[in-house]
């Protein structure tokens, strides 16, 4: 496989004004022909056209109308040695969708049609420059059989439609926009539409579709009202307004990704549209509104102004990522959103970091650009995005966004181009700013503190250090936006939040008049996303938990005190945590007494969990923490049984079902309770899950009750888990709970469960969402079983890797991601995990997908 590197971008040798692309669907294949008007480009260094095609026959090549065959194909390129300044090309080929199982380009999903063409799925449909910064206008005509794909969808506006000979039938497409071909997208399929519309600003009508197949069109309430929500605040929040006359949404069950942002015709996993009380939990019922902002926030930020080649891509991901988590505060809990974005940012970006994976912002170099969305282009591009709105603040960010959508609006740009806006909007300096996007590796921040009571100054000392990762080494010191706030020691805020920018290495900054010691609430809101040292101590950390006024931080001392604890205990099993404990029991006292944010409270009854745990020691062994953590959970629910179980109690559901905030936030109350209570396994924690999955009227509840039923060898496990599956065999996105849930299991017969999971009826290997259902839901959420001391948990992995690598790169690639850490864990692991991608790197024909990913965590 060839590596590819961003210092040797060059201008595409041809601009293609306009596409015309027609598809002839028929049964076994389907016939592609492409007419391209290119023209010479005059930033261009070649004279020679070079298309990148896969998995096609060559029908015909035409130039000019005339029959042209002095083009060369090799290794997935046709090559034409300087055809022109300008000319037509015209190129029929053919494909096979049905045999495509790999679902890049255009494929079949329970029969029906659809495309995945980001980041290079397009070179399956026809010849093209397949890269981003090649951008035309496309006219699409579709023809299938009538009865069989009633619906024929491509990008933009519907220009012309009718019927053909022999019950054919045709749909013809022009999207007015020029686009890169990634953006392009097709459906075909027998499928039904949920309509409602859209008035933007300036009072255009715009028809908003959902389509689905027949019987979930009672579960797309949730994503329409999302779709409207998201395409309202994007015109309140950063002035920008939809462009076209049509919004088209289709769920497919067969998809790697979550979604993708095709130009008007957004496709979807069924898992992020389909939501409805009775089959989705709370947690999809955010994903599906997240998700629905994202893909229609790119409309602006990726389709409008684009990336000018794929080591851009956190360009459009990471700042589309920050606007959906920002419409997620909005609509919901400010602080709950935060810290689940910071949750998920350390549980799974910081390992990326601290892995042989590692890798910046925005790339140097690539085997394989599908393996490059990662958590680290995501989210941390949106933790480098919200770093900049911190320090320009809100007004002056929006003036960089309105500069940015004004200056390249129509053209494809790179990260560079984006902070410009940035400091030419607020005039600063950010040039060491972007050591952001060019440094990987996750930064430590230590703070030290000192209070001089003769001159009632308080001086806070930060240190940062980036470390090593893969061929980055002597790193220099980042700009790292630091938001800092003082309590008083009765816990009153004397200080609001102020944001300091640590430039240096090491730096100073003093605060006046301060006649007492201070307690500091320092990187308030995560302001950076580094690891934070600090030197306060377990006293000012109970102050700040119970005191701190802003939210994150609050929570983060708790955490904080909780990590503490469980490195205590991992250290000294019989070490006391007596104090810890009260503190919890008093959480719960409050929680009784007072109706207060109950998702905030849930999430401070919460643990951290093991991932974010292993990310605080130096060699990981999961069921040492395991161990710890447990043995914490269950002093806590030994000394407040009864207040726990009132305060269960006190939490149960009332009134009509509802996704209101405060519903959510009851039920997670409950759930983060329940999970206390029954974390010794026994009868009377069965009976209580069972007496929950009973009363429930909605899925959040029933998971719940399955979650906390999971490890546990009490009979009522087994009843409730066929009473699942009975009732919703025929859903197959809780069939994909109903595995998982199993997966997630930390008990004695897993491997048993594991291998009755993968032989079951229902498992599928060709299907994305099952394929993670079982494997990712095993690898990554059942931590102390996926290192099982035997290396039975790798071996079911590594074997699942080998069996995808012929028939989904892509998502036999993305399956290697719990392996890549091995180093970090206990020398008995370690060897097991490197015998795993040992095993799979030894396997013939690997994937170039497969191979980047393992050579380079075996490196
Ligand atoms: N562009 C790929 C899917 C997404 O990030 O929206
Ligand atoms: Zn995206």
């Amino acid at each position: 496989p060839k590596t590819i590197y961003l210092k040797d971008y060059t201008p595409a040798p041809y601009l293609a004004k306009q596409i015309n692309l027609s598809f002839n669907l028929l049964p076994g294949k389907t016939i592609v022909t492409s007419e391209v008007k290119y023209a010479k480009n005059p930033a261009g260094v070649s004279n020679d056209l070079v298309l990148d095609g896969e998995e096609q026959n060559i029908l015909s090549v035409t130039l000019n109308g005339q029959r042209f065959d002095s083009y060369s194909v090799a290794d997935g390129q046709m090559t034409l040695v300087n055809p022109g300044d300008e000319f037509t090309l015209t190129i029929i080929s053919e494909i096979d969708p049905a045999a495509n199982t790999a679902l890049e380009g255009l494929y079949q999903s329970q029969g029906n049609y659809c495309t995945q063409c980001e980041a290079e799925g397009f070179r399956r449909i026809t010849y093209y420059q397949d890269r981003p910064d090649v951008l035309s206008i496309f006219t699409v005509r579709v023809e299938a059989d009538a009865k069989a794909y009633p619906v024929l969808l491509s990008n933009g506006n519907l220009q012309d439609s009718g019927s053909l000979p022999d019950g054919r039938h045709y749909t013809v497409w022009h999207d007015p926009f020029p686009k890169p071909c990634y953006l392009f997208a097709l459906v075909a399929g027998d499928l039904v539409r949920v309509a409602d519309t859209f008035t933007t600003m300036s009072g255009r009508k715009v028809d908003l579709h959902i389509y689905v197949r027949a019987g979930d069109e009672k579960q797309c309430d949730h994503a329409m009202e999302s779709l409207k929500k998201s395409m309202k605040w994007d015109e309140e929040v950063y002035g920008r307004e939809y462009q076209l006359d049509l919004f088209n949404i289709v769920a497919v069950s067969d998809f790697n990704m979550g979604a993708m942002e095709n130009t008007s015709l957004n496709i979807f996993n069924t898992a992020l549209v389909l939501a409805h009380q009775e089959t989705a939990t709370d947690s999809d019922f955010m994903s599906v509104e997240g998700v629905i902002g994202h893909e229609y926030f790119h409309n602006w930020t990726g389709n409008r102004v684009t990336c000018r080649d794929w080591f851009q891509l956190s360009l459009k991901e990471g700042f589309t990522v920050f606007r959906d988590q920002e419409f997620s505060a909005d609509l919901n809990s400010r602080a709950v959103q935060r810290i689940d974005d910071v949750n998920g940012l350390r549980r799974l970006q910081f390992p990326e970091d601290g892995s042989p994976l590692a890798h910046s912002v925005q790339p140097d170099q690539f085997i394989e650009i599908s393996n490059f969305y990662t958590k680290t282009i995501y989210e941390k591009g949106s933790e480098l995005i919200r770093m900049q709105h911190t320090l320009l603040g809100g007004e002056t960010f929006r003036k960089a966004t309105d500069l940015y959508f004004d200056r390249y609006d129509g053209h494809a740009v790179t990260c560079d181009d984006f902070v410009l806006c940035m400091a030419d909007a607020s005039g600063r300096d950010l040039s060491q700013f972007f050591r952001w996007y060019k440094q990987a590796g996750t930064p430590t921040v230590q703070v030290s503190s000192q209070y001089d009571a003769a001159q009632q100054s308080y001086t806070l000392t930060f240190k940062q250090s980036q470390p090593d990762t893969p061929e980055q080494t002597s790193k220099q010191p980042l700009h790292i936006p630091v938001a800092v706030g003082l309590l008083d020691d009765s816990g009153k805020e004397i200080l609001p939040t102020r944001v300091l920018e640590v430039t240096a290495r090491e730096q100073t900054f003093t605060f006046a008049d301060l006649p007492g010691r201070p307690v500091p609430s320092i990187l308030r809101g995560f302001s950076a996303p580094v690891k934070l040292e600090t030197d306060l101590s377990d006293d000012d950390l109970r102050l700040l938990q119970v005191h701190d006024t802003d939210g994150f931080n609050k929570w983060e001392a708790g955490q904080t005190l909780a990590l503490r604890t469980i490195q205590r205990v991992m250290e000294k099993p019989e070490t006391d945590i007596s104090q810890f404990v009260a503190d919890v029991g008093t959480l719960v006292e409050q929680g009784l007494a007072v109706q207060g944010d109950k998702a905030l409270l849930a999430r401070a009854l919460s643990l951290p969990l093991l991932g974010v745990i292993a990310q605080h020691q130096a060699v990981v062994d999961p069921a040492a923490i395991d161990e710890a953590r447990t043995a914490i959970l269950k002093q806590i629910k030994s000394t407040h049984k009864d207040a726990l179980a009132a305060l269960y109690d006190a939490n149960r559901n009332t009134g009509e079902f509802s996704i209101t905030p405060e519903a959510m936030g009851r039920r997670a109350l409950q759930h983060a309770v329940l999970d206390i209570l029954t974390v010794t396994n026994g009868t009377g924690c069965a009976a209580r899950s069972k007496a929950h999955y009973d009363a429930a009227d909605n899925m959040t509840d029933r998971v719940t009750a399955l979650a906390c039923l999971s490890d546990s060898s009490q009979p009522q496990r087994a009843e409730v888990f066929a009473d699942f599956y009975a009732r919703f065999k025929n859903y197959p996105l809780v069939v994909d709970k109903w595995f998982s849930l199993q997966a997630i299991a930390n008990r004695e017969q897993i491997f048993d469960d594991l291998a009755m999971l993968r032989n079951h009826a229902d498992f599928n290997i060709k299907n994305p969402n099952r394929v993670r259902s079982l494997y990712s839901a095993f690898a990554i959420n059942n931590p102390v079983k996926f290192h099982d001391p035997s290396g039975n948990g790798y071996a079911f992995l590594r074997d699942v890797i080998i069996e995808l690598n012929t028939i989904n790169p892509q998502i036999a690639a993305r399956m290697v991601t719990p392996l890549r850490e091995w180093k970090r864990y206990t020398p008995a692991l370690q060897a097991h995990m490197k015998a795993a991608l040992e095993a799979i790197l030894a396997t013939p024909n690997l994937s170039g997908d497969v191979f980047e990913i393992v050579s380079k965590s075996l490196n």
